[in-house]
């Protein structure tokens, strides 16, 4: 439970924009606005390990290793094919949330991509 509170906590901050200041100021400004966004790949990690994006955003993960690796989401919402070096695999996110993910072949290696709602709450 204590873990529960945790994510809560994590959620509540990001929902307040002070962990999302953060993080567009450590991006280029034009990332926030991109409706994309790259995971490298290399030495056995993800890189970056966790992102941010807006739904409806493309994440492509690209092999820079020189040996086979894949995406498998640990809800199994996502899976990749085996990506030999070089290859990507892109999976676009739409429903807001936390995803888990790992490399099936090294299920060590893990990632999170954080989703959030493509706007702030707007009066109709
Ligand atoms: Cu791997």
């Amino acid at each position: 439970m204590g873990t529960n509170l945790a994510t809560m906590a994590f959620v509540a901050a990001l929902l307040g924009g002070a962990a999302g200041a953060g993080l567009a100021a450590a991006l280029p400004s034009s990332a926030a606005e991109q409706a994309a966004a790259a995971v490298a790949i290399d030495n056995f990690t993800f890189n970056p390990q966790r992102i941010t994006v807006k739904a409806g955003t493309t994440v492509t993960w690209t092999n820079n290793d020189d040996i086979p690796h894949a995406v498998a989401a640990s809800d199994r919402s996502f899976k990749s094919k085996v990506l030999d070096a070089g290859d990507s695999y892109a999976f676009t996110f739409v429903t807001p949330g936390n995803y888990q993910y790992f490399c099936s072949l090294h299920p060590h290696m893990t990632g999170t991509i954080v989703v959030e709602a493509e706007s702030k709450e707007r009066p109709r």
